[in-house]
């Protein structure tokens, strides 16, 4: 019998969103539920040890805390398996897949300086997880489009968000720093191309993510209002 799945959720978690992708792709029926940041509920409390989302309820009964024991349980349990079938493979993205959070921080540490100097100093940072994964991507012997080649896999899952993340912050202050890294630019395309990947958040997801730097008074910030006032003049 098929599990009832509901993810617990900020709106804009990168997170949960991987695990939401992993549901997306393996076109699993699943519920989300967004919680206050702010005012986080006691029931979630009692089941996030960090208080952290992603949480995942199995069936309204069991619960389960991080993304990436998330998504090894739904890669055990729900087919299609999305992680290679050959244990050396499977490891090698499991070990880039450890990766996945010095990636993140890097990106995000960016994404939430609170001032240009903290900016331009942590920006440059990118370069070093960006020229890993680039390494990764020359040496994993298949032409792509994904990280294991035709098929999605689970480290696509991964890394999908905080390219994303990457891209909104690019596109608000170009940073010229993916153009260097060809193979991470177009599994970077593909992967936001990726079905699962653009069912896996609200619609408004960069809006929401723009938001979220307002609210979190963060300096990347003032170019969301620069470019709504761009549009406004322009209109
Ligand atoms: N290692 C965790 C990281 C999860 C995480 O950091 N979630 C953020 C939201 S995107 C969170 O809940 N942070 C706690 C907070 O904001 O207090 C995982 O992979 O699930």
């Amino acid at each position: 019998m098929t599990s009832r799945f509901m993810l617990c959720s900020f709106k804009t978690c990168p997170w949960v969103q991987r695990a939401a992708i992993v549901l997306r792709a393996k076109e699993v029926p699943y519920e989300i539920t967004y919680i206050d940041r702010d005012n986080r509920p006691a029931w979630f409390l009692a089941v996030s040890p960090h208080s952290k989302v992603p949480v995942l309820m199995i069936d309204g009964k069991e619960a389960l805390f991080e993304s990436n024991a998330i998504a090894e349980y739904l890669d055990e349990t729900v087919a299609p398996r999305l992680h290679p079938e050959d244990p050396l493979a499977r490891a090698r993205n499991r070990a880039w897949t450890d990766f996945v959070p010095t990636f993140a921080g890097a990106i995000s540490n960016t994404a939430y300086a609170d001032s240009e100097e903290e900016f331009a100093a942590r920006a440059p940072r990118i370069s070093g997880p960006f020229g890993k994964l680039e390494e990764a991507l020359g040496r994993r012997g298949n032409a792509g489009p994904y990280f294991n080649g035709a098929k999605f896999s689970l480290v696509d899952a991964a890394y999908a968000p905080f390219l994303q993340r990457y891209t909104f912050m690019d596109r608000l202050r170009p940073l010229g720093i993916i153009e260097r890294f060809p193979l991470l630019s177009a599994w970077r395309d593909a992967l936001l191309a990726a079905p699962a990947v653009r069912a896996s958040t609200v619609a408004d997801i960069e809006d929401a993510w723009q938001e979220n730097l307002i609210l979190r008074k963060r300096w990347l910030a003032k170019f969301v209002r620069q470019r709504v006032a761009g549009v406004a003049a322009a209109g």
